[in-house]
């Protein structure tokens, strides 16, 4: 059933990259940021229709005021959770909880279940464990209504960069990028301590250069918290309440140069942009790289 769900969301992303229809035009000149998506309900509510989103006043398992943002149609059920006076852009960042990793150490969650081994199965996991479960609520995902409120052509630029923060928890986020047909995905695994705000960065120019990615058609950008490094959940919750929590924040998902000074730590993954052992790069339709 896993690999079902992998094949799933591979088969939701191609689609989306199909609906691709409202790209940014390409050849705007470049400052040294541009802002992709910064989670203010300002800018959410104009797009509310095209989402198909509603936003509604709630409180989560701690008890913390914060904005619902609820796209549930279909089998996913998307939804972001925007919190006010912790944030690096605006006014809102959103909240992430822990995405279930298969096989993976969930303290104080679940049982862990395994499932059936399979060749390569770490290399698999790597791009696509953090997709695995189906869960597009803790995470940040872009895929499917990416064409309605970010750009698709990136390539006026050399970085991503995003800001995440948690308090009390050192976290490996993942932060997945998708064009129209590229797979598996570019995905950088980040480890981040506790406390204050860091960036996550993204090399565009080198996954573009080691993986053929396509900067002027991005179709997806997905983060999520995929593993607990140091600390644990509280404990005093009750499992589901446990996955409730939206205990990291996001914000400020922007695209820059390289020369675009960074307000916080920058962390990247140190690895290579290659494909892992077990991929191999087709060459079909990117004559362009
Ligand atoms: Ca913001």
């Amino acid at each position: 059933m896993r690999l079902l769900s992998i094949l799933a969301v591979a088969w939701v992303a191609w689609l989306s990259g199909t609906t691709n229809c409202l790209a940014a035009e390409a050849g705007e000149p470049t400052s040294a940021e541009k802002l992709l998506f910064g989670f203010e309900p300002a800018h959410i509510e104009p797009l509310a229709d095209q989402l198909q989103a509603k936003l509604n006043q709630s409180q989560d398992v701690e008890g913390r005021p914060y904005i619902r943002v609820d796209m549930g149609r279909g089998r996913i059920a998307r939804q972001w959770s925007i919190y006010e006076g912790n944030a690096t852009e605006g006014k809102f960042a959103a909240g992430l909880g822990l995405t279930r990793w298969p096989d993976g150490p969930m303290p104080g969650l679940y049982a862990e279940k395994k499932t059936a081994p399979f060749e390569n199965r770490d290399v698999v996991m790597h791009y696509f464990g953090m997709f695995a479960d189906g869960d597009w609520q803790r995470m940040f995902n872009s895929a499917g209504i990416h064409h309605v409120f970010l750009p698709a052509d990136w390539s006026q630029y050399d970085l991503l960069r995003l800001d995440v923060y948690c308090r009390h928890l050192s976290l490996e986020y993942r932060v997945a990028i998708e064009d129209e047909d590229i797979l598996p995905p570019v995905v950088r695994a980040m480890e981040v301590p506790a406390g204050k705000w860091y960036t996550l960065e993204v090399d565009l120019r080198a996954a573009a250069s080691a993986r053929g990615l396509d900067p002027r058609k991005i179709v997806s950008l997905a983060v999520a918290v995929t593993r607990i490094i140091e600390g644990e959940l509280d404990k005093t919750l009750d499992p589901r309440s446990r996955r409730e929590q939206r205990f990291a924040l996001v914000d400020n998902i922007r695209l820059c140069r390289r020369d675009a000074p960074a307000r916080f730590p920058v962390i990247r993954d140190p690895s290579g942009y290659e494909l892992l052992a077990g991929y191999y790069r087709s060459e079909i339709g990117r004559a362009h790289v």
